[in-house]
């Protein structure tokens, strides 16, 4: 079986994004054949600063060495070291319509943050880039969050599409989203996901934050009205803290209710800031040690693209040759 999932260059990665995907890398590991792409190349499609993303990219990756993804347990690269991401990428164009792509939930959203800037094709083309990251190495099984259910569903109609149309040549693969913590919330916005671009400081926990600083954003993060600790949809920030809690204890959020049945809204925002802080320690920990050495990060994700290039050449070549671009296949060197 074959995991494969991206994760963006962004350096400061969030709760969310921990407890929605980079635990679930970790865990693939002992479950398949794992392969982890840092996406430099999705990260230029909104506004960013060129003098920084190197940077950034070894922090994400030095987050994920620090969560246990093991580069000899698994495949980690970066992405704009495997060129034939970018080819597939156009090749997919051709079974990708112009109007799937104006549905995704994700370029309508960024789209909409980016009112005086410029809106980029590359935004836009972001799902058939996703969908050639996934589809190269014949992928089975990606673990993501929720809010990338939509371009694994896309990327499912493009591998569909492809073989309809020139022959059954890509595995059309399944997501895993996490059944508990899918979708952590914004501390203060708590109808909102909690994300890398959110305006507000203060609704986001970064896995790098000092204790201090998490232990002030959960304890102040927003509850609702009445006094009952209870999942509900009138009650997003009470049920966000639930979620994460489950999510840190390995229980379900029903049962966690149970465990503050008659407690006050404060004692559970206590209990879970202290129970972030715990679970995210080690890996700020290990972070610090590890993050200095980017001659080591460097060598794991060139050892990493060499392993990655291999195999995604060699589904390259047979879309080649379905598709008929490019040389025959008996006069390739
Ligand atoms: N709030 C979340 N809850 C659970 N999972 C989440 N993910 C993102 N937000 C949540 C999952 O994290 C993985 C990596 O996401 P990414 O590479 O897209 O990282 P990002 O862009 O820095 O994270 P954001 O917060 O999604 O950024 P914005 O929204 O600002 O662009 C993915 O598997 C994602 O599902």
């Amino acid at each position: 079986m074959r995991i494969f999932s991206g994760i963006q260059p962004t350096g400061r990665k969030h709760l969310g994004n921990y407890i929605g995907a980079i635990r679930q890398y970790v865990e693939g590991q002992t479950r398949g054949e794992s392969i982890y792409c840092v996406v430099d190349l999705h990260a230029t499609t909104v506004p960013y600063e060129p003098a920084t993303l190197r940077k950034l990219l070894y922090d994400t990756t030095a987050i994920l060495l620090a969560a246990g993804v093991d580069p000899d347990k698994c495949i980690l690269f970066r992405q704009s070291d495997v060129p034939q991401h970018s080819e597939l990428c156009w090749l997919l164009c051709s079974v990708t319509s112009h109007g799937e792509l104006t549905r995704m939930h994700q370029f309508k959203d960024k789209s909409a943050k980016q009112k005086d800037a410029l809106i980029s094709a590359g935004l836009f083309l972001y799902p058939v880039l996703m969908a050639a990251d996934i589809l190269l190495y014949k992928t089975d099984e990606v673990p993501v969050g929720d809010d990338q259910r939509q371009h694994v569903e896309l990327t499912r109609n493009i591998a569909e599409r492809f073989n309809e149309r020139f022959g059954e040549t890509l595995v059309v693969p399944k997501h895993r989203i996490p059944e508990v913590g899918a979708r952590i919330m914004d501390l203060q916005s708590p109808e909102q996901k909690m994300s890398t671009s959110s305006t507000n400081e203060n609704g986001t926990v970064y896995v790098l934050e000092e204790p201090k600083a998490i232990l002030k954003k959960v304890k102040s993060a927003v509850t609702d009205s009445g006094t009952e600790i209870k999942i509900a949809d009138d009650k997003p920030g009470i049920s966000n803290l639930l979620e994460i809690m489950a999510a840190i204890q390995g229980k379900k959020p029903a049962d966690v209710e149970k465990d503050f049945a008659g407690q006050r809204y404060g004692d559970l925002k206590v209990a879970v800031a202290e129970a972030v802080v715990q679970y995210l320690a080690p890996v700020r920990e290990r972070y610090n040690e590890l993050r200095p050495d980017e001659k080591r990060i460097e060598e794991a994700l060139a050892t990493g693209a060499a392993k990655a290039r291999a195999i995604a050449q060699r589904t390259l070549e047979e879309v080649w040759d379905k598709m008929g671009v490019g040389a025959p296949r008996m006069t390739r060197t």
